[in-house]
């Protein structure tokens, strides 16, 4: 089996020009800003100052950021209970999805979601799904939609490594693959499912090779890369569109805080997760950043501050915003 490490050894060609300087620099805040919203998030949890349970992406900021950046404004995205990368990347503004995690009514959700079901349909972001899987067989529902009504849109479905031994995947994949439909299956293979590791639940945990079964293309992307993402989505998103059916691109990633509240990650090894963090998203991008000459350390450490200094006035924000009214408690109830 190939290991499942293998991107820390490959290789990052640097594009100079491919990009404008704006694009990748925009790359770069907006996994800066997941950075540091999962990081002071973090902080509030433990303090106390959030109610219910909190799912985190810190080290996947490049997947999030390089699928979205490769979709329209009017694409939808699917997520399951680790949203937090995916809506900042979609385009919820720090503000919406702190309140929200505050139980704040003016949150994304009206203070009715929480942490595991983040999102805005007016941002093409269907709210987290907290049951594994379970985003796979809705985006394909939606993808029939936009296929029947002739819509030129995709869904692009985050799901993790776990999610691919759920009966949901089987059902979802093969309905998106025989009917052509315009989904792109991002699995975030960051190589855990809470605490248990991808090879001791799968004989097979190389994930893109299961598209063969369902008659589709994949590819196994450096999912710490987010250049790398963002021209896979891009690739796929261009398939879906002409009518070329699903694609499953296999991100490569490791998540380097716990599954959820105050898990420490006592089940990674030491070696591996230092492996991972010298290939971190962000530092990767930086290094190119000024390799290319699109920006120098100084700048980059503005956006930092910048970033900082904004998530540190949503919190000031987020602390005095009113509460859902409980008569409002079967507002928005569909069922
Ligand atoms: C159907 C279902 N089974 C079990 C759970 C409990 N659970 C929540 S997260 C999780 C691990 C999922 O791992 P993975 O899909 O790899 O996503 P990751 O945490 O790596 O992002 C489990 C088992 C659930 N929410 N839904």
């Amino acid at each position: 089996m190939p290991q499942l490490t293998e991107t820390a050894d490959w290789p990052t060609p640097l594009k100079p020009g491919a990009y404008e300087d704006s694009f990748l620099l925009g790359l770069y805040e907006r996994m800066v800003t997941i950075r540091e919203f999962e990081d002071g998030v973090k902080f509030l949890f433990l303090e106390g100052s959030m109610p219910g349970t909190i799912h985190q992406c810190q080290g996947q900021e490049a997947t999030a950021v390089g699928v979205c950046s490769a979709l329209r404004e009017d694409d939808f995205i699917t997520s399951t209970f680790r949203g937090h990368g995916h809506a900042l990347a979609k385009g919820l503004t720090v503000e919406s999805l702190l309140f929200e995690l505050f139980g704040a009514s003016t949150g994304c959700c009206k203070g009715k979601g929480g942490s595991m079901h983040v999102g805005d349909m007016s941002k093409g972001m269907v709210p987290g799904i907290a049951i594994v899987g379970g985003g796979i067989p809705l985006a394909a529902g939606m993808a029939l939609a936009y296929k029947m009504r002739k819509e030129p849109r995709v869904v692009a479905c985050f799901f993790g490594d776990g999610a691919v031994a759920e009966g949901a995947f089987h059902e979802g994949v093969n309905l998106a693959a025989i009917w052509d439909l315009p989904v792109i299956f991002a699995c975030e293979n960051n190589l855990y499912g809470a605490s248990t590791r991808v090879d001791l639940v799968m004989r097979n945990a190389r994930i893109a090779e299961r598209a063969a079964t369902y008659g589709i293309r994949a590819e196994t992307v450096d999912g710490n890369d987010v250049l790398a993402v963002h021209e896979a989505t891009l690739a796929a998103a261009a398939d879906c569109r002409a009518g070329k059916g699903p694609v499953l691109l296999e991100l490569l990633t490791y998540r380097r805080t716990g599954h959820s509240r105050r898990d420490a990650c006592h089940y990674q090894p030491q070696d591996e997760r230092e492996a991972w963090a010298r290939r971190d998203p962000i530092e990767r991008l930086g290094a190119r950043l000024i390799e290319a000459g699109a920006a120098d350390a100084a700048r980059l450490q503005e956006i930092r501050r910048e970033v900082q200094a904004h998530f540190q006035r949503a919190v000031e924000e987020a602390r005095r915003q009113p509460m859902p009214a409980p008569g409002d408690i079967a507002d928005d109830v569909l069922a």
